[in-house]
């Protein structure tokens, strides 16, 4: 092929497309979640890593937050899940001593929302507080 007279490899113009192509994909890929909760679920009850005193603690986002929830199940022989019903967000049960995350938009509305074990949701939900 030639370019302003002169012969380049038809390689070299693909490399060139795909290098475009993945620098348009990186600021997507890259949109890393501005806020990282850590849970921990033990004893039938959610606790943020770091305080084992508050059971089904308050978690405080800002209104359309990107928002990483890590689980971590510290809960022998429990199977536990975190879910936040508002925006359509959960993170497949997972067994004692298995973590695992789900990433999600906080709701734009500023209020009050709850996250839940889906399996106890009797005794593990919290609220999620959105500013
Ligand atoms: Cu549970």
């Amino acid at each position: 092929m030639s370019i302003l007279g002169r012969q380049v490899p038809v390689t070299a113009i693909a490399a060139l497309a795909a290098a475009m192509i993945l620098a348009a994909l990186i600021p997507a890929l890259s949109s890393t979640p501005s806020r990282e909760i850590t849970l921990v679920a033990k004893d039938m009850a959610f606790y943020l890593a770091g305080d084992p005193r508050t059971a089904n603690p308050t978690l405080e986002v800002k209104a359309g937050e990107r928002v990483r929830i890590v689980l971590r199940n510290q809960d022998r022989g429990m199977t536990h899940d975190v879910a936040v019903p508002a925006a359509a967000a959960a993170l497949d049960p997972i067994r004692w001593n298995e973590s695992s995350d789900v990433v999600f938009e906080a709701p734009g509305t500023p209020g009050t929302y709850e996250y839940i074990c889906r399996s106890h949701r009797l005794m593990m939900r919290g609220t999620i507080r959105v500013d």
